[in-house]
This record gives C-alpha cells, sequence and structure tokens, in this order.
C-alpha cells in the first residue's frame, strides 16, 4: 500500500518497499521551554530554523505541532505552517487535536499535507475525517478510543477497523489512512513496546496500511533516552512501521541502516551518500 504526500516539491511515497519515511518531530513545545515561550509570543524563528535543520538532516516530511499554554492554535498553526512551507519544500504533516487549527492550517498548506491525527473516538471521527476527504489528504488514525488506549493488541485493532469503516463510508481511500499503533514509555509498563509492536503486525499481514509511531514517547522518563529509542526503532522497523514521527539528527544513520539489512537500499547507495555527506 502506498500513501502519497507531497510539499511544494517532489511527491513522497510511503510504503513497505521503499525507503522509511522519517517525519521530523521537533516542531513541537512539549518539553522544549524556549520554543513554548517563543509560540506564545507569535515568535516563529525558531520553527523555521527546526524546519531547515530537520530536513538537512534528512527528514522527509516536518511535523508541525504549535500546542503549548498561552497559544491560540487556530491563529498561530496556519502562520506556522506557512512559515514552515516557505523554507522547505518537504510535506508537512499538521499536528493538533484541535479540529478548528486544523481548518485553518488546511487552507493554508500548499501540496498533499498529512492530517496529524483523528482517533476512534466518536467526536474525533465527525469533526476530522470530513475535512481529511473534503481537501483529499492522508490522515494519521490514533488506535485509541472513547474507552482510552486498550493495552491489548485485540483492542488496538477494533479501534484500527472503526476508523478503517469510517473514512471508507466517507470515500477516503484505505491507503489514505496512515495508523499510529501508539508508542507510550516502557518505564511504567514493560510490556508496552510488546504491545505496540504485536499491533503493528497484526495491520501488516491483516490491513496493510502504513505505520507510524511517534517513536520517542518510548523512552519518557528513563536515562539515556536515545539508546532505548535506537534499539525500538529498529524492533518498530522490523516490524513494519514505515514512517515514524523522530528526530532525524539522531536516528537517520540508524535507519539507513536498518533499510540497508533490510533490503530496502540497493547498492547501499542511500546509506553510502549520507556517510561521504557527514561532516567526518
Ligand atoms: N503520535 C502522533 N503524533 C505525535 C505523537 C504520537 N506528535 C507528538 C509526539 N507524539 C511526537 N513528537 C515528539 C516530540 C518531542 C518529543 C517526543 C515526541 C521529545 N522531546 C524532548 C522531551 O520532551 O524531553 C525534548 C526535545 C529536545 O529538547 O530536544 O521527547 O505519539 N501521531
Amino acid at each position: 500500500m502506498k500513501t502519497i504526500v507531497q510539499g511544494t516539491g517532489a511527491p513522497v511515497t510511503i510504503s513497505r518497499d521503499g525507503p522509511t519515511v522519517i517525519i521530523g518531530e521537533r516542531i513541537n513545545p512539549t518539553g522544549r521551554k524556549k520554543l513554548a515561550a517563543a509560540l506564545a509570543a507569535g515568535d516563529l524563528g525558531i520553527v523555521r530554523r527546526e524546519a531547515l535543520k530537520q530536513v538537512a538532516e534528512g527528514a522527509a516530511i516536518i511535523d508541525v505541532n504549535v500546542g503549548a499554554a498561552g497559544v491560540d492554535e487556530v491563529a498561530l498553526l496556519p502562520e506556522a505552517v506557512k512559515v514552515v512551507a516557505a523554507a522547505v519544500d518537504v510535506p508537512i504533516c499538521i499536528d493538533t487535536a484541535n479540529p478548528q487549527a486544523l481548518a485553518a492550517a488546511l487552507k493554508v498548506c500548499p501540496g498533499r499535507p498529512l492530517v496529524n491525527s483523528v482517533n476512534g473516538e466518536e467526536r474525533s471521527l465527525s469533526a476530522i475525517l470530513p475535512l481529511v476527504k473534503e481537501h483529499n489528504v492522508p490522515v494519521i488514525g490514533l488506535l485509541m478510543g472513547d474507552e482510552g488506549i486498550p493495552d491489548t493488541v485485540e483492542g488496538r485493532m477494533a479501534i484500527a477497523q472503526r476508523i478503517a469503516a469510517r473514512a471508507a463510508r466517507l470515500g477516503i481511500p484505505a491507503e489514505d489512512i496512515i495508523f499510529d499503533c501508539l508508542a507510550l514509555t516502557v518505564s511504567t509498563n514493560q510490556q508496552a513496546a510488546n504491545v505496540t509492536l504485536g499491533t503493528i503486525r497484526r495491520i501488516v499481514s491483516e490491513m496493510g496500511n502504513n505505520i507510524t509511531l511517534g517513536a520517542s514517547n518510548v523512552s519518557f522518563g528513563l536515562p539515556d533516552r536515545e539508546v532505548i529509542n535506537s534499539a525500538f526503532m529498529v524492533l518498530a522497523i522490523g516490524a513494519g512501521m514505515t514512517c515514524p514521527i523522530t528526530n532525524p539528527g539522531q536516528m537517520k544513520q540508524l535507519i539507513l541502516a536498518t533499510d540497508l539489512l533490510l533490503g530496502r537500499d540497493e547498492w547501499a547507495m542511500q546509506y553510502i551518500a549520507y556517510f561521504r555527506s557527514k561532516p567526518q
């Protein structure tokens, strides 16, 4: 299954046969006081610089999330989207839980952005999916619902089926639904990663959709997060995740190495090109 997204440059294809597609996570005020303060003051300079930096580091898509205390997302999200679209030509992933902010951002976003996200709750399905249909764009479906986040593979699969059925009813094609199997921290539940990986395998074998994860969530609350994030990244790509939301500065070379080992980098061209372009 292929999902196609586009900014002002070339289209980007997400699929299990092609290279793993990195969605750069860093335009997000969570845990970043300076960015949160700048956003609250309407200063989008850091947003522009983080977009440029992440594309240089190997992000193929840029996630844009401006949700922070004191921020009017309906006003600021479209402005942030415009700043990113003017700085880089890659597709944008519009990251908000606010349907009004999403609608405003979709109006100004060029190309074919990815919507992040809808979930299995009734009020999310009924607010987000019509916007997705209207703009003919792909959407990330979070496997949580009115019942919360199920802690079993079965429970998450039931939500995937519910989101898929509702999208199909509106005429949204299956390839435009990317499932987020939900990475939660292993610091509070040591089976959390196993449930996520088990859900990825079931989606791959039973539905075939592309799969994303907020992959850095897995290490919240633990020391040396980068080591845990790296181990999880390899496991998740091996299970079938195709487009992680992650920090390209930390994860790009690891992901290229994983793609090479899985036969997704002919003649190691991508891995070698990255090595040659790296400051030694
Ligand atoms: N699924 C989907 N979208 C998402 C998430 C998800 N969007 C938001 C989030 N989760 C993914 N993005 C991030 C961004 C940053 C961090 C983790 C996930 C992060 N930040 C560091 C921290 O909080 O400690 C600080 C970063 C820094 O200063 O370097 O870990 O799950 N669909």
